[in-house]
């Protein structure tokens, strides 16, 4: 599936290389393009094999913060 998330914690455009790096990094994760201008992050993955709550986790992991839209 494919869900966009919010992120917090970027200031340049290496923390989006970071994020975006660290969230590719997951098995079921096929594609994760993180927006340092809108804060954003889409990520396409395998729902069956891990949930938002495990891609928020890799990206706390990273150094930076990650939440679903409110
Ligand atoms: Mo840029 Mo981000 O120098 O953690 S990599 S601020």
């Amino acid at each position: 599936m494919k869900q966009t998330f919010q992120v917090t914690g970027m200031t340049c455009s290496a923390c989006s290389a970071h994020v975006e790096k660290a969230v590719n990094k997951l098995e079921a994760v096929s594609k994760a393009e993180v927006s340092l201008m809108t804060n954003s992050m889409s990520v396409e993955y395998n729902a069956d094999a891990i949930s938002p709550q495990d891609i928020i986790h890799a990206v706390e992991q990273a150094g930076y913060g990650a939440s679903l839209p409110q």
